[in-house]
């Protein structure tokens, strides 16, 4: 019974400010006005080459480019906190942070020459800002990506107090492989080969940096799973076996809870589960059914007396606050995805054809483009004209065409979109990365509130640093 479940005690009143108390019938709680707590949380992250074991268990040490001694630092905010990160280089090559979801100040974003000058070796930079969202969200470098992402350049970052409902565990499961060549080292992160199609994968697979690792959580309970790829390529089609789950937030959105069959998730893209955790000693198993045989990716293990939490009927969480898109007035652009290298026609639904017919001069560095136009030569230092100039505070729907027959997951910086178009059963879900599937169509909207130049990019990292890439600008 929902009575069972303890109240979420709310701190700073932050209700109280609103107008009214949230629902939480059919349509799900109401949104909120963010509300500073006045609290600053601080970290120091120091990008550097260290020897980790991968996997973290049981595996060779290999050397690793890590924020930290932890090979993947996790930071916790409550909303309303304000964030402090000094990041430091101390690597041979430059960096930047990139914090994946979060409606940053466009100067905080993190893309070398397009919002600050790469942090040089040696260098720092100090990233401040507070957050507007609450949710699952990721940070890692923007600079020669597929290497520093391959090599670990990655964390966590979680804005908690969205929870009506308190959940009796909140985990965490990164997904994420390694490309390990079994001598202490990394195997290749990329060919030419590979960066035309799918990509390169990992062959260790891990959860947590570990290889099916088992995650104790209370028998019987609710159990809050925020799961992210942050893998730079692979993408899952998740499920649990042995225990209800439902989907409740969407790159740290929520939605009205989704019960989980199957879930498609690209590289960036997070989904936070509500799970009736496992009884005493037993288990369920979070598995991928992408490929041929299902890999079984971790397990969720029940500990201790069983608890009683009645029937399993997720509450939703508490959304953030976005302005929401007028669509009535809503200017559209069209961008297509393609390969460089295929000519390729798609007929869309209203009729038109779009021709390919020549292909765009084609170098070992450009594979793939946006709207024929692929960004010069995978580097940040000259800026290629933007994709699109947008009007603060107008409403525009972005329509996605994929004419390649490979899967891109889109994504947007600066804004959180709505998808118009449902991709897996959700609806009106809120989100920052977009799966494309083959030939596939996708309508995103929102509100140009965030004034800068952001990036618009294919987050495989391979498709996005061989030219699926490019920017706007919200002036
Ligand atoms: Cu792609």
């Amino acid at each position: 019974m929902k009575a069972a479940r303890r109240p979420f005690l709310l701190g700073a009143g932050a209700f109280l400010a609103g107008a009214a108390l949230p629902e939480t019938g059919r349509s799900g709680p109401l949104a909120r006005p963010l509300m500073p707590t006045g609290r600053t949380v601080e970290h120091w992250l120091v990008a550097a080459e260290r020897m980790v074991r991968i996997p973290a268990d049981a595996g060779p040490e290999v050397p690793a480019w890590t924020f930290g001694p932890e090979p993947l630092p996790m930071i916790r905010l409550q909303r309303g906190d304000s964030l402090r990160v000094r990041a430091e280089n101390r690597l041979d090559q430059l960096i930047s942070i990139h914090w994946h979801g979060i409606r940053v100040p466009n100067a905080m974003d993190g893309v070398p020459y397009l919002t600050q000058d790469p942090i040089r070796t040696g260098g720092s930079f100090d990233y401040t800002f507070t957050p507007p969202d609450t949710g699952t969200f990721f940070f890692h470098t923007h600079c020669n990506t597929i290497e520093q992402l391959g090599r670990g350049l990655a964390g966590v970052l979680i804005v908690e107090g969205d929870e009506l409902v308190r959940h009796d565990a909140d985990l965490v499961c990164v997904l994420r492989d390694w490309r390990i060549d079994g001598q202490g080292g990394f195997a290749e992160f990329t060919s030419n080969a590979a960066a035309a199609k799918a990509g390169t994968f990992g062959q260790v697979r891990t959860v947590n940096d570990r290889v099916e690792p088992v995650l104790e959580v209370p028998a019987g309970g609710e159990v809050r799973l925020r799961i992210l790829n942050i893998d730079p390529t692979r993408i899952a089609l998740l499920g649990l076996e042995g225990t209800p789950a439902a989907v409740i937030a969407i790159d740290g959105n929520g939605l009205p809870p989704v019960p989980l069959e199957s879930w498609r998730l690209g590289p960036a893209m997070r989904i936070d589960l509500s799970v009736r955790a496992p009884g005493p000693g037993e288990e369920a198993v979070l598995y991928d059914y992408f490929s041929a045989e299902p890999v079984p990716l971790a397990r969720l293990r029940g500990m201790g007396p069983r608890l009683d939490r009645g029937r399993f009927d997720p509450a939703p969480l508490i959304p953030s606050d976005f302005p929401a898109p007028d669509l009535e007035k809503a200017e559209t652009f069209r961008l297509t995805f393609q390969s460089t290298a295929v000519a390729s026609d798609l007929v869309l639904p209203d009729g038109q054809v779009l021709r390919y017919a020549d292909s765009i001069c084609l170098s070992s560095a450009t594979l793939w483009a946006i709207d024929r136009k692929t960004w010069p030569e995978a580097g940040h230092q000259q800026l290629p004209p933007p994709l699109f100039e947008l009007v603060k505070g107008r409403s525009y729907v972005i329509e996605l065409v994929n004419l390649s027959q490979y899967q891109h997951p889109i994504h947007l910086h600066g804004v959180t979109f709505q998808v118009l178009d449902p991709r897996q059963g959700e609806s009106g879900q809120r989100a920052d990365t977009v799966l494309l599937g083959p030939r596939d169509r996708v309508r995103i909207a929102f509100v140009a509130d965030n004034p800068g130049d952001w990036m618009l990019h294919c987050h495989i990292i391979e498709h996005q640093e061989t030219g699926m890439m490019g920017w706007f600008r919200i002036a």
